[in-house]
């Protein structure tokens, strides 16, 4: 085969290989096969040294149109090639806004949290202070300032955990009421605080009660405060929580840190008085104790108790949230079960 033969064969092979390639990469190395130093083309040109003189520049002409050509039709083709890219990232990488979005799990206070807060805001309108204390407590505040001195038969129905013979966990929030009165300047004008928090008995787990639960205890401390000034108080705060038809009655009870205490019930929710499984067939439901503050609690934060006087009171607020949503067992809030949790999402 002559040279010029030769070469109009690899031109052939060339263009139709050429055709065929479809990325960069085989195209360079195509490009490096035919044209390179070690290339076919230049394979081919070697046997131009046996040549006669006058044949050389035909062949040489034929062999440079042909890099010229090739040259052109891989630039070409390079540039396809990338196009080619381009569109198809851009096909890959189409943002389609019309596409659901990915759902972000949602997740929400829990529902003793949220009743907290709602009875805490209650009490911020009545201009009540929100006030901290302490779940390691002492027996000291817990008990004997709340006048329950050693060995008193009353601090039996609360029994709790000990740290040490003085230091135990708060059985209720009531020392909170002997260290915020210690605290207060009466000049200043009147107490009015509630104070939230954990409280912790050796009692046995039911399922309406728990070793350990929530407590807001309340307390206003002025000249001339009654008893119904606490009646009125818990009224508005039950009708806020329980609605505007709801009534409370006071039942006498006893606490030795209060005179007189009461028991006090809210009409029921669920028959609004007329007796079901709800209220046991009374028509009412016990949500809290509360009381006048004992002049003996009074006197021990050195308040003179001839002049001033107050009330307490101190609720449960899973007591609250069960009765409000029908929670029928107690164990249920510290379960961490999120299919009770998220039926309250607020
Ligand atoms: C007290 O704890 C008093 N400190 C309340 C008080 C404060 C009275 C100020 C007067 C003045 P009592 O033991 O009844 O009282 O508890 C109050 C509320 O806590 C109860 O009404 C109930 O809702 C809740 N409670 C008591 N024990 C448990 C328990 N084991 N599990 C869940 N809730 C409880």
């Amino acid at each position: 085969m002559s040279l010029q033969e030769k070469i109009t064969e690899l031109r052939k092979v060339t263009l139709t290989k050429l055709s065929e390639i479809a990325d960069e990469k085989t195209l360079n190395d195509f490009r490096v096969s035919v044209l390179g130093k070690k290339g076919e083309l230049t394979d081919i040109l070697k046997g131009m040294k046996d040549l006669a003189n006058e044949e050389r520049p035909k062949i040489g002409a034929l062999a440079n149109e042909f890099r010229d050509e090739l040259s052109r039709l891989l630039e070409a083709k390079k540039e396809v090639i990338g196009q080619a890219v381009i569109a198809q990232k851009l096909a890959n990488e189409t943002l389609d806004v019309t596409l659901p979005g990915k759902k972000v799990a949602k997740g929400n206070r829990h529902i003793l949290t949220q009743t907290t807060e709602e009875i805490e805001d209650i009490f911020l309108g009545m201009g009540y202070k929100i006030v901290d204390g302490y779940e390691v407590e002492t027996d000291y505040y817990n008990f004997e300032r709340m006048n329950l001195p050693k060995d008193h038969p009353a601090r039996d129905m609360q029994d709790t955990f000990y740290i040490t013979p003085e230091i135990l966990l708060r059985t209720h929030t009531s020392p909170v009421q002997a260290r915020t009165m210690d605290a207060h300047d009466f000049s200043k004008g009147p107490l009015k605080m509630i104070s939230p928090g954990r409280v912790y008995r050796r009692d046995t787990d039911d399922a309406t009660h728990s070793h350990q639960f929530h407590q807001i205890e309340g307390l206003v401390i002025d000249e001339g405060i009654a008893m119904s000034d606490l009646k009125g108080t818990l009224d508005t705060l039950v009708k806020k929580m329980f609605g505007a038809e709801r009534k409370i009655r006071l039942r006498p009870s006893y606490f030795p840190f209060t005179e007189p205490s009461v028991e006090v019930d809210i009409s029921c929710f669920k028959c609004g008085g007329a007796g079901c499984n709800v209220c046991k067939w009374t028509g009412w439901i016990e949500v809290l104790g509360a009381g006048m503050v004992h002049p003996n609690v009074l006197e021990m934060s050195g308040i003179d108790s001839s002049k001033y006087s107050g009330f307490a009171f101190g609720l449960g607020q899973e007591r609250i949230a069960m009765l409000r949503y029908g929670i029928n067992d107690i164990r249920g809030f510290y379960l961490g079960d999120a299919r009770l949790s998220e039926q309250f999402i607020g």
